[in-house]
């Protein structure tokens, strides 16, 4: 090991000690965490420093799906490659106390892992930005889904906009915490600091340019994140290509994330807590698998009716149903053709 790279404690890598036991392993064994994933390779930091690790084959082998690979956030045993100085492998994922998954943005109906062990996620918006209600509640769906807590920050509040667009927020969702916060003025505080520090996972997501490099560098005290002007036309360019996670001087780590273009759900059981005004109905419907489109006897639709549920949000809350329906179907096809084609093959 060479002395002169920078190591990091469990603690300050984001390891809860107050409710969480640390692994004891073998001494030829290490445990880090993931700050970045690159095609089957990986970043890894922890008490021997910051290293390149590739996977054990058993491990990789044993895989059988996307979600049994390591990810950003990960916490992972590793040891000495035997054909690589500076390279380690990965022999163990540590279970994950949440993982944020979307939908794969291709044809086959895979998940892909955004980030594991996140107790926080941002969902960054800027008034120079649309206000794209449908989209968060595919944030909230996600987050909610995943185990984490989601937050809504509301950044550059230098902008005209901010306050109204917090309050919006803060109106349609009472329970939900919504910070506003600027990134580039320098003296005065982040407003972000209550969501991070000792023992903190937060990861930012949200569109493109709306600040979260800005908040991430802040956060880190220098530039090391690069950002992106913002075009005319008032969306970012994708200057943040990568998924990373950064240990803060305070305590605490934090994950950048580039802008998605789309978060497709891959999980929906946080759909409810969403629609809370909906679901409060769904049970009341006369029949069990009402759709909430055209039966007798629809809770929802009479609620609808009286104005106790807006029509946008009924259909966004349908949408979302039925992809989630559709994608349920499109994975049952699909690993069904997977077994047909590992049976041909034996
Ligand atoms: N006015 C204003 N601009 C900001 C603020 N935070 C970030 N920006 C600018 O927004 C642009 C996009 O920032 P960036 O951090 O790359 O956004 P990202 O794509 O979400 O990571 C850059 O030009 C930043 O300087 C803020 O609080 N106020
Ligand atoms: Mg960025």
């Amino acid at each position: 090991m060479d002395d002169s790279l920078p190591a990091w404690s469990a603690s300050q890598l984001g390891w809860n000690f107050s409710q969480k036991k640390f692994p004891k392993i073998d001494s030829d064994y290490s445990i880090s965490r993931v700050s970045v994933e690159h095609r089957g390779a990986y970043e890894i930091m922890g008490e021997t420093g910051q290293r390149e690790a590739a996977l054990d084959t058993r491990l990789r082998d044993s895989a059988t799906n996307q979600l049994d690979y390591p990810a950003v956030g990960d916490w992972v045993i590793h040891t000495k490659d035997a054909q690589h100085d500076r390279r380690v492998l990965i022999t163990e994922v540590l279970q994950r106390d949440s993982v944020i998954i979307r939908r794969a943005p291709k044809q086959e109906p895979i998940p892909q892992v955004v980030a594991t062990n996140v107790d926080v996620l941002g969902i960054v918006t800027s008034a120079d930005q649309p206000l794209d209600e449908r989209r968060l509640e595919r944030y909230l769906v996600t987050a909610f889904s995943s185990g984490v807590v989601p937050v809504v920050i509301v950044n550059k509040s230098d902008l005209n906009g901010t306050v109204e667009r917090a309050n919006y927020f803060r109106a349609q969702y009472p329970k939900l915490e919504v910070l506003e916060t600027c990134g580039i003025h320098g003296s005065e505080g982040l407003g972000i600091e209550e969501i991070t520090g000792d023992g903190l996972t937060v990861a930012l997501t949200g569109s493109s340019g709306v600040g979260k490099s800005t908040l991430v560098n802040r956060l880190l005290g220098e530039d090391i994140v690069r950002t992106g002007e913002v075009r005319a036309d008032g969306t970012g360019r994708h200057t943040t290509v990568r998924r990373q996670l950064f240990v803060l001087h305070g305590g605490g780590v934090v994950i950048d994330t580039p802008g998605l273009r789309e978060l497709q759900l891959w999980d929906g059981s946080g759909l409810n807590l969403v629609f809370p005004e909906i679901s409060e109905f769904v049970d009341l419907c006369r029949f069990s698998d009402c759709s909430h489109n055209e039966e007798p006897g629809c809770a929802v639709l009479e609620a609808l009716s009286s104005g106790l549920i807006s029509e946008p949000r009924i259909s966004s809350y349908q949408d979302l149903s039925h992809d989630l329906e559709e994608l349920r179907a499109q994975i049952e096809l699909y690993e069904r053709s997977k077994r047909h084609r590992r049976d041909a093959r034996s």
